[in-house]
């Protein structure tokens, strides 16, 4: 995959009815401050297109980034950010149902997950709404640059276990200050986008 040109197009708000694409859309979700839009970025390769923050749980927003008239990145909002609401929570919920059953060009779904760390009940809770919308998530270990090179393996088993993903559940340990990962994940891509 070959980044010409990016374009931060649409920022849904939480009310807003959600964009109607006609491109293929790739979407990615994961727990606030997992490292999405180190990620987002880093595909893009832009520094800062896609906001990094110290400040989780800010956005509820679904931003659409156009990728050169090709295809969409879809960064939804961050989930579990331990000061929200239960009213913010909802809406979030809400929104992200929503998504995932309305869009018809989605092709895959991107769920991050912090290599460091087991996964929690949101993620789980996340990745059997993916699997329940008929999609396979993709799962991104992030941060790998934040773990010893003989703790990967056993790290991607407990985040596969602790999910209940199968064997055939793809994970790709990913680090935004590396890059490392990086080719994997654009090959992902690269293999929906000419289907
Ligand atoms: N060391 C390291 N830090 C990361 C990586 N990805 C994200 N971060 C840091 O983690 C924090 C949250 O990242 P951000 O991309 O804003 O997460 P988001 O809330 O999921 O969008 C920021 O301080 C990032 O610099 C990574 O791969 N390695
Ligand atoms: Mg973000």
């Amino acid at each position: 995959m070959k980044i010409k040109n990016v374009e931060l197009e649409c920022v849904c708000g939480v009310t807003s009815p959600i964009k109607e694409c006609t491109l293929p859309e790739f979407a990615f979700a994961g727990k606030s401050n997992v490292g999405k839009s180190s990620l987002i970025n880093a595909l893009m390769q832009r520094k800062s297109l896609a906001r990094t923050s110290a400040q989780p749980g800010k956005t509820q927003t679904i931003n659409y980034y156009n990728i050169n008239d090709e295809l969409y990145f879809v960064d939804l909002p961050g989930y579990g950010y331990a000061r929200a609401s239960k009213e913010v929570t909802a809406k979030w919920g809400k929104m992200v149902e929503r998504y995932l059953h309305q869009s018809s060009v989605l092709k895959a779904v991107f769920l991050l997950i912090d290599i460091r760390h087991e996964p929690g009940n949101n993620d789980k809770m996340m990745y059997d709404w993916v699997v329940s919308s008929g999609y396979s998530p993709i799962i991104i270990a992030t941060k790998l640059d934040k773990i010893n090179r003989s703790q990967i393996q056993k790290q991607v088993k407990l985040i596969r276990t602790s999910l209940g993903a199968s064997k055939e559940t793809v994970i790709i340990p990913f680090s935004a200050t590396s890059k490392d990962g990086r080719d994997d994940i654009y090959d992902v891509i690269d293999g929906f986008s000419c289907n």
